[in-house]
């Protein structure tokens, strides 16, 4: 404990502050005129207007913003970014006219990524998912979710999810790990499906959960993955482990995936271009968030939309991410994320920016920790060389991050 009050370790002056957080206010961004942010121990410990701050307060570090525009530190909750090899011979058909599905269905898509993880070493999938994760990071995110999925074996699941905690260190960011087991059928399970689903829950996810590597689990409900009853066995079991749970859903096809979402109360359900009016009900009651991925619509040339103006109506709050993966959105720019929601699902920029903000946070269960700049929470902070926040969803394939704070210690910005 600091014993002298307003004492702090850094101060942030001369911002623009968009601390998209709704006690400042009715604007979209919770935006404040030249700002001070002041931080303790790592947590934001005062938020306001220069001219109001208290009268005798100190800093050992004091940060000249210059009038930049200062954010909560940007969140991409929901990656599969650990994985070795690329699918871009696949790209090359789905030119030619195949489709994902018949790709996925001969052999190809998940499973083609599956061998090639399977194949690698630890150091090997450490390396290339390095190099997309300092990406993404490049950008002011300091939150990534990353998801398992491209094991699909006990000992290859592990290892994706401990890369995935080794990352947090080498680019200095937070990880949320999601265990994403019921992701695809590998192949020495071929037309046994329930069998692999047993294998899931009564060994993959058990030896996950005992070693501390997984912080939600996730799962493909889908006509080319695993049904609703499926689904519904692997929820089951994360539940009687106390593992919060988020689900792939309603992306190709129907299952009523948000809605089994709902019933079990998850943090998120993601995708949702199919999703019914009722089935966003639902979500709506379990407060369960919308994670909308425009990287893989826009990817698959998808047309159908998701149900934006459901989800408005609703108030069911959407978050938005990069789905980083090697086949349906090979993407690790969430800035870019930011403008294919405005440009094809009509969001607002401020909307968008919710989405990688305090939404975000939400669907990873950690609003009292990210995604706003407000006391309490950690100085995870990002900074910016623009005029007005509307310009991060406006530009595509800008970097205009000139400053990244991770619990208040600034890290590289440029990859
Ligand atoms: N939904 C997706 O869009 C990705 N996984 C998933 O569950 C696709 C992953 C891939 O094609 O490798
Ligand atoms: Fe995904």
């Amino acid at each position: 404990m600091n014993p002298h009050a307003n004492h702090w370790d850094a101060i942030w002056l001369n911002a623009q502050l968009a601390t998209m957080d709704a006690a400042y206010g009715d604007d979209p961004y919770g935006a404040i005129a030249d700002g001070a942010v002041a931080m303790l121990d790592g947590r934001i410990a005062w938020v306001g207007r220069r001219a109001e701050l208290p009268a005798a307060w100190r800093a050992t570090v004091e940060h000249d913003c210059g009038g930049a525009w200062l954010t909560p530190g940007l969140i991409d909750c929901h990656t599969h970014l650990v994985y070795a090899g690329s699918r871009a011979a696949e790209f090359e058909q789905r030119l030619q006219g195949a489709s994902y599905e018949e790709i996925a269905k001969a052999g190809g898509g998940i499973l083609a990524t599956v061998r090639a993880t399977r194949a690698a070493s630890e150091r090997e999938l450490l390396l290339q998912s390095a190099k997309r994760l300092h990406a993404i990071c490049a950008e002011g995110v300091t939150t990534v979710e990353i998801k398992s999925g491209y094991g699909l074996d006990t000992v290859t699941e592990c290892r994706i999810l401990s890369v995935a905690r080794q990352l947090a260190a080498i680019c200095a960011v937070t990880v949320k790990t999601s265990f994403l087991g019921a992701h695809a059928l590998p192949p020495e399970y071929a037309g046994r499906a329930d069998d692999y689903v047993a294998l899931v829950c009564d060994e993959m996810l058990p030896a996950i959960h005992a070693a501390g590597l997984a912080d939600a689990v996730d799962a493909f409900c889908e006509d080319i993955a695993f049904s609703a009853q499926q689904t519904a066995r692997v929820f089951d079991r994360a539940r009687s482990l106390g593992l919060a749970v988020k689900l792939h859903a309603d992306q190709l096809s129907d299952l009523g995936g948000a809605r089994l979402a709902a019933d079990y109360a998850a943090l998120s359900a993601d995708h949702l271009e199919h999703s019914s009016p009722a089935s966003i009900d639902a979500m709506a009651a379990a407060g369960t968030v919308a994670v909308l991925l425009p990287g893989a619509y826009y990817f698959l040339r998808e047309t159908r939309l998701p149900p934006i103006a459901s989800l408005r109506a609703q108030a069911v709050p959407m978050a938005l991410a990069t789905d980083c993966n090697p086949g349906t959105s090979p993407c690790t720019s969430l800035l870019l994320i930011l403008n294919l929601a405005c440009t094809l699902f009509r969001l607002t920029p401020a909307e968008a920016l919710a989405g990688v903000t305090c939404h975000a946070a939400q669907a990873l269960g950690m609003q009292q920790q990210a995604g706003r700049i407000a006391p309490g929470l950690r100085a995870d902070l990002a900074l910016w060389d623009i005029a007005r926040p509307a310009e991060l969803a406006y530009a595509f394939g800008a970097n205009p991050c000139i400053g990244r704070y991770l619990a208040g210690s600034a890290t590289p910005v440029c990859a």
